[in-house]
């Protein structure tokens, strides 16, 4: 549907008719380092999400720490630290029906060792830090990902 918001632009509202939902998903340093960015972005692009925004980023040390601020305190975050700045990473916004959730099970469990085969992290992961891949966990998560990562998305 579209409506004129008012800067008097025509935009596209959404409505329950139209479920479609935005995630941030960041494509961690192991997938460029392992030269996987094309195998994981096929995933979600043969599920029929859409990529909407997408950019190469050298995450710094205060970038990572407002992305992972719940965990910043956890015995486990250190390590993340170091393995999340020490190289490019790939910063996307990905939308589809129920994206979050779909995107979250495309991903597979957070231990690449327990993560299910099918899964990118089941299928091509063996850490349970580098894991390939990061999904929003929630649509709270998702808009305040997406407004630290694309702020003119938000
Ligand atoms: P998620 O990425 O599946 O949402 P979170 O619990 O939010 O998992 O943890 C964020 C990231 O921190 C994980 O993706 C992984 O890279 C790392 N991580 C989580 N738990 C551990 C751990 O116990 N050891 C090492 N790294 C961990
Ligand atoms: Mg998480």
């Amino acid at each position: 549907m579209l409506v004129v918001d008012d800067l008097g632009n025509k935009v596209c509202a959404m409505s329950s008719s139209n479920p479609s939902q935005r995630s941030f998903v960041l494509l961690k340093p192991d997938v460029v380092r392992r030269g996987l960015i094309g195998t994981v972005l096929s995933r979600y692009e043969a599920k029929g999400l859409s990529i909407v925004a997408m950019e190469m980023r050298q995450v710094d040390g205060e970038l990572a720490d407002q992305h992972y601020a719940e965990h910043v305190e956890r015995d486990f975050y250190p390590p993340l630290r170091k393995f999340v700045t020490s190289g490019p990473s790939i910063a996307m916004v990905v939308e589809g029906d129920e994206a979050i959730e779909v995107i979250r099970t495309i991903n597979g469990a957070t231990d690449g060792r327990k993560a299910a085969p099918g899964t990118i992290r089941g299928d091509l992961s063996l850490s349970n830090r580098e894991n390939l891949v990061h999904g929003s966990d929630s649509p709270e998560s998702a808009e305040r990902e997406i407004a630290l990562w694309f702020p003119e998305l938000s």
